[in-house]
């Protein structure tokens, strides 16, 4: 290596040879996977190439998005609507992409919105979101939205206990009324279609994090507790006098049993589920009525307490299924549940009392092992498929790679700064493609070029293929970076689609012809038809409109070439501007307030001629009896 190579340098002064050479991905040539990190409280979820770093596209899912129009048009609006009204923001935490055989299958991004509670699927052949489901009796929805092995589901997990059904209390009197409801949303294996099977209505404990088992553990799902104490307030006083807090087992497979035996309560309950159609090019929401729900007690066997120390906060499960980490943020060590020793304990029923009829097993009965780890504060926990672990330290700032098996810490390297969690390509399933691993930190302070008080997220890439982690990069990142999933680019690649087919297009207002053009008047209500194609607008001149008008711009991008998007929007109209993908139809309002004539433009640049592509729309007053002509 040439000794003007840029190497890459850690705080602590370290170099790791090479570095840039190992990320630099060629002009025109492709990164090895794909990954998909969350934007926290931009509600947006972020495509990002590995092992460059590079950014490809932000997809809009809990948020509005001018750069997309997505909940700016009208044909999305409708994926923002919730029980509480259209809600154009969400926290948005834990992607997880779907399982076919415990193995990544790259149909689809399942994604939280903590906040409003809800779950997003994003269809990785187009890159966009087309279902989002609301979850109700439910609150802070953070131990989601993690799959089964064969996408049966999409579990979400409710971090906040509250009043089932919602209702005028005192709060403190929480202690044995409030519920923790998990909820099994069932994914159609034919259409993705989401449905809410059941609710799981557990005791009021805070729900944390999940993660499903796979091989042996198949059928079972596990969630962190904290705050078992059921203080109505956290104050530290109150939430961490126990020793332990529990992880819980949930057999998900004998409770779908019993719910399809006709099993469980229906309660009345409202909550939004949207679906975007890909064929009409719109959205449509509807508000659902009513939600099966179970008390674990109703199914013996099913739901079970594993003693965990000190708070957990992740909860992961081993490529085999065998092992499920909890990781105690207030506790040093990480303590490692054997999924074996837990159907012994079950079967011989050792059990250490109860919660609320679900019973506790006993500690050193389901223990497999401790990692003394010597790092503090960790959180997650992600694994690379040839046995070995690798955890985030909040406070010590760290990833630790250790055994599984035999519990020994291999190695450890500094994050900058205050990692959270941490993602290896395929990590959550049976087989993780233990190259990389991405950490994704809280803080970053010198990291960058200063921005002001507010400074870039951040995230950094490991090589982890060799016995020592290996420091490679640094990448700012979209908003909070909380989760990411992480898939080999060859399984996305070839179901990424290139076009919608105009032919296809069976958009209630699409103009895919000249014959279809046309402004039609229906009170103060005007719709425009128009259909846009380089390096035109058609109609581009309009007449006839009125200042009080309603005028909607349905238009139709007649191209049929990849990647020829165009754009168009209308002066002072503050409800869009649309990127409008060939084949595709797309519409926004424009409510004009003064007399004039009006130019619009194409805002996407388009071909050579793009500045030509252009028009004018007169606006009258209120009161003259101009014709509408185009
Ligand atoms: S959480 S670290 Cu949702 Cu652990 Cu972010």
């Amino acid at each position: 290596m040439s000794s003007c190579q840029p190497k890459s340098k850690t705080t602590s002064g370290a170099l790791t040879s090479n570095a840039a050479e190992r990320v630099y991905v060629n002009p025109g040539e492709h990164d090895e996977f794909y990954a998909f990190i969350s934007g926290g409280f931009s509600g947006q979820l972020s495509v990002y190439g590995l092992p460059s770093g590079r950014l490809f596209k932000v997809i809009p899912v809990f948020s509005q998005d001018a750069e997309k129009a997505w909940g700016y048009n009208e044909e999305t609006k409708p994926m923002l609507n919730t029980s509480h009204g259209f809600v154009p923001w969400d926290d948005s935490h834990h992607p997880d992409i779907s399982q076919t055989n415990g193995e990544l299958d790259g149909r689809y991004v399942f994604i939280n919105g903590n906040n409003t509670p809800r779950i997003a699927k994003i269809d990785l052949s187009v890159f966009e979101t087309t279902e989002i489901i609301e979850i109700p009796n439910s609150a802070g929805n953070h131990s989601s939205s993690f799959v089964t092995e064969n996408t049966e589901y999409v579990v979400a997990g409710t971090r906040f206990s509250v009043p089932v059904p919602q209702r005028d209390m005192p709060i403190n009197e929480y202690k044995g009324n409030f519920k923790g409801a998990l909820s099994f949303i069932s994914v159609n294996p034919e259409d993705g279609g989401m449905d809410i099977k059941f609710q799981l209505l557990m005791p009021g404990f805070d729900y944390d994090l999940s993660h499903p088992g796979r091989g042996a553990s198949h059928g079972w799902f596990f969630f962190t507790t904290y705050n078992t104490e059921e203080a109505s307030t956290l104050m530290e006083v109150n939430a961490s006098q126990n020793d332990k807090d529990f992880i819980a087992a949930v057999n998900w497979k004998k409770i779908e049993e019993y719910v399809n035996n006709g099993g469980g309560t229906k309660m009345p309950a409202n909550y939004a589920h949207n679906v975007y159609d890909e064929e009409t090019h719109t959205a449509t929401s509807t508000m659902k009525k009513e939600v099966l729900v179970v008390d674990p007690t109703e199914v013996p066997g099913a739901v079970f307490f594993l003693p965990t120390p000190k708070s957990p906060h992740g909860c992961d499960v081993d490529p085999t299924g065998e092992y499920i980490v909890g990781n105690g943020k207030l506790s040093a060590d990480l303590t490692v549940h054997s999924f074996t020793k837990m159907l012994a304990a079950i079967e011989g029923e050792k059990f250490d009392g109860d919660a609320y009829g679900i019973p506790i097993l006993k500690f050193e009965d389901v223990l497999a092992g401790t990692v003394k780890s010597g790092g503090l504060g960790p959180l997650h926990t992600e694994f690379d498929g040839n046995g070995n672990a690798y955890t985030t330290f909040f406070i010590s700032s760290e990833v630790v790679k250790w055994n599984v098996g035999t519990w020994e810490v291999i190695d450890r390297q500094p994050c900058y700064y205050s990692v959270g969690h941490l993602m290896i390509p395929g990590g959550n399933s049976r087989k993780p493609f233990g190259k990389y691993v991405v950490a994704m930190n809280k803080i970053t302070k010198d990291r960058y070029l200063p921005t002001g008080p507010e400074v870039t997220q951040s995230a950094q890439l490991y090589d982890i293929s060799g016995e020592k982690m290996e420091l490679l990069l640094d990448f700012p990142t979209v908003g909070e970076p909380h989760y990411a999933a992480g898939i080999a680019a060859d399984i996305v690649k070839e179901r990424s689609k290139k076009i919608y087919e105009l032919s296809k297009n069976k958009h209630e207002y699409a103009t895919t012809s000249d014959a279809d053009v046309r402004v039609e008047r229906n009170g103060k209500e005007v719709h425009v038809y128009m259909s846009m194609i380089r390096s035109h607008f058609n109609p581009d001149n309009i007449e006839g409109i009125k200042v009080g008008d309603k005028v909607y711009f349905h238009v139709t991008n007649l191209e049929q070439d990849y990647d020829v998007p165009h754009g168009v929007s209308m002066i002072g109209a503050n409800t869009s501007e649309l990127l409008i993908m060939p084949g595709q139809t797309e519409t926004f309002v424009w409510e004009p307030k003064q007399v004039g004539v009006w130019p619009f433009y194409c805002t996407d640049f388009c071909s050579a001629l793009h500045q030509e592509m252009q028009g004018y729309v007169r606006v009258s007053p209120a009161d003259s009896n101009i014709d509408l002509k185009w």
